[in-house]
């Protein structure tokens, strides 16, 4: 039986078919992506951060506007180190920040006064996207209608969402609600300003939109340098580093490159269904899937496969003694993984290329098929026995870490105190150290932080001083 009740789950016995140990022999998806059990205590985030966080936080010339209380509007502001090129990016929160009496007598109003003293404002802000939260849903604001009448006098692209924190089980269904009203209202908005979208004369056939990249410490930057080299376009990244105006180009494209298959690929669905456009599922993450993915765009391109060699030749020779340095600090480690979802799949080859032994792996909003390429990827790096959790809590994390003895973990900011605290060395896997960790050169940096955290003179310390405890135990 591949599934697991951990000793901490006792009293919510419910957990069990969250978690298994892989067994490549055996087809196992664990329950996922459905309600969370009373009791458990959660680390999911709300629909609405996947929306305004994760999705919609990066497009970087807009006001996005928060209609609801504060402190939502703030939690989302900062939370995301996802960097772009212009300066009214994350540089302001915007809110209505609605108090008692707009819940009693309708927010309307003092949303549409706040979206105007925004664009007087910032008269640079190219267009506005307009977030509900649980509160503004809840008592039925039609921020469609707002969204419309301030768009006339804006002159620029307004986008309404309505995406509560309580759409969905977790984030990941604000980054679905995101994708199907983005893409719902970039279809009508395309026919009222055609001058944003990408005339016939301006593509090429090696034009393609990198689908789920959020530019983590820059990584969309050495993605497009990778893609440039090799002769590949990147018109637009949906959304990291967008402009609203970038976003209009998103079917004009001859391919699109989904990177994050759980927060982005419904969009690319709808982008082939709607203007047959079709897509590639990729990952830029260690040496192996960053070649794929290359070899695959040029592939489906009708790039010849011998500009991308050069290019794969050219990195792996200008990273080769650094990685070898990372690699023999680092060979025979074992490591702990806990990120969103996609994150745990991307990372096995790349930990395999260094030597590191991949031990546990939770994700807090996977779906099914987020397991399926999870199992595959494992099954397909020769590695068994690891430890699988959904929508882990920190009992579980505890008992995980206990159980397994990481080296280190792969982990968010939320948890990593707690585990260092057990002497875990943890590297922020989520807005990275200090990135970009993406492609080749990106590879080099991921290696290098793991290094610095695992190979930090803090834990001998700590040992010698654990060591010295226990010697003082045993005299008394
Ligand atoms: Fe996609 Fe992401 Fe991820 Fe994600 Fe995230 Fe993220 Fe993640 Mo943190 S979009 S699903 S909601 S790859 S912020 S850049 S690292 S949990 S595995």
């Amino acid at each position: 039986m591949p599934y697991v009740l951990l000793d901490c789950d006792n009293p919510i016995p419910e957990r069990m078919k969250h978690t298994y140990v892989f067994d490549p022999e055996e087809k196992i998806i664990p329950a996922c992506n459905i309600n969370t059990v009373p009791g458990d205590m959660t680390e999911r985030g709300c629909a609405f951060a996947g929306a305004r966080g994760v999705v919609g936080g990066p497009v970087k010339d807009v006001i996005h506007m928060v209609h609801g209380p504060v402190g939502c509007a703030f939690y989302t502001w900062g939370t995301r180190r996802n960097l772009s090129d212009n300066e009214l990016h994350r540089r302001y929160c915007w809110t209505t920040d609605l108090q008692e009496s707009d819940i009693v007598y309708g927010g309307e109003k003092t949303l549409e006064k706040a979206c105007l003293e925004a664009i007087e404002e910032f008269p640079q802000a190219n267009g506005m996207i307009i977030y509900t939260n649980c509160p503004t849903a809840l008592i039925g604001d039609n921020i469609d209608a707002v969204a419309r009448k301030v768009e006339e006098h804006m002159k620029k692209p307004i986008f309404p969402i309505n995406c509560p924190g309580f759409a969905g089980v977790s984030q990941s269904k604000g980054h679905h609600v995101f994708n199907t009203m983005f893409y719902r209202w970039l279809k009508r908005k395309r026919e009222e300003y055609p001058e944003k979208c990408l005339k016939e004369d301006e593509k090429t056939p090696y034009d393609v939109a990198l689908i789920g990249d959020y530019n983590m410490d820059w990584d969309v930057a050495v993605i497009n340098d990778l893609f440039e080299r090799i002769g590949v376009r990147n018109v637009v990244t949906f959304t990291g580093n967008a402009s609203m105006e970038d976003l209009f180009k998103l079917p004009d494209v001859k391919l699109n490159v989904v990177h994050c298959q759980r927060s982005a690929e419904y969009i690319a669905h709808m982008v082939k269904d709607g203007f047959n456009i079709p897509f590639t599922r990729v990952s830029f993450f260690g040496i192996t899937k960053t070649s794929e993915a290359l070899y695959d765009v040029a592939e489906r391109l009708g790039i010849p496969k011998e500009k991308v060699d050069k290019v794969v030749e050219e990195e792996l020779a200008a990273i080769k003694e650094e990685l070898d340095f990372y690699k023999s600090k680092l060979e025979g480690k074992k490591c702990m993984v806990y990120v969103g979802g996609p994150r745990t799949w991307h990372w096995i080859m790349a930990m395999k290329e260094l030597g590191i032994d991949y031990a546990v792996a939770c994700c807090t909003f996977s779906h099914d098929d987020d397991y399926e390429k999870l199992n595959i990827n494992l099954k397909r790096a020769g590695i068994k026995d690891v430890l699988v959790i959904d929508s882990p809590n920190e009992p579980e994390l505890e008992e995980a870490a206990e159980l397994y003895k990481p080296d280190f973990m792969l982990i968010g900011l939320k948890e990593r105190y707690l585990f260092r605290k057990f002497g875990i060395p943890t590297i922020n896997s989520h807005s990275y150290e200090e990135g970009p960790y993406a492609g080749f050169r990106g590879f080099v940096n991921f290696a290098r932080d793991i290094y610095k955290a695992v190979c930090h003179p803090i834990w001998n310390t700590i040992q010698e001083k654990e060591a010295k405890f226990e010697e003082y135990k045993v005299k008394q």
